[in-house]
């Protein structure tokens, strides 16, 4: 499964383009440029589990810090403070990483 099968390359593009610089990144206007809120639930746990690189349910500190690089090989690594934020964020439950039984991305 390629993440341009649920999400439009176009939009991947623009979100890209919007968080090149270090510390750009903002994890809100990226889901919304790639159009997230609109996906079925079914979409976005498929949209989780390309994230989810090591498959274990739950994306992780690392996962987070490659995340730019599930859309584009050649994309930025995320800053510590970009994931911290990230991770802040998508953690409801305060065990350091985002599981997909918790808020999902679309609620972010
Ligand atoms: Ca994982
Ligand atoms: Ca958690």
């Amino acid at each position: 499964m390629a993440i341009t099968d649920i999400l439009s390359a176009k939009d991947i593009e623009s979100a890209l383009s919007s968080c090149q610089a270090d510390g750009s990144f903002n994890y809100k206007s990226f889901f919304s440029t790639i159009g997230l809120p609109s996906k079925t639930p079914d979409q976005i746990k498929k949209v989780f589990a390309i994230l989810d690189q090591d498959n274990n349910g739950f994306i992780e500190e690392e996962e987070l810090h490659l995340f730019l690089k599930n859309f584009s090989s050649t994309a930025r690594a995320l800053t510590p403070a970009e994931v911290k934020d990230f991770l802040t964020a998508g953690d409801s439950d305060g065990d350091g990483k985002i599981g997909v039984e918790g808020k999902t991305f679309r609620h972010l």
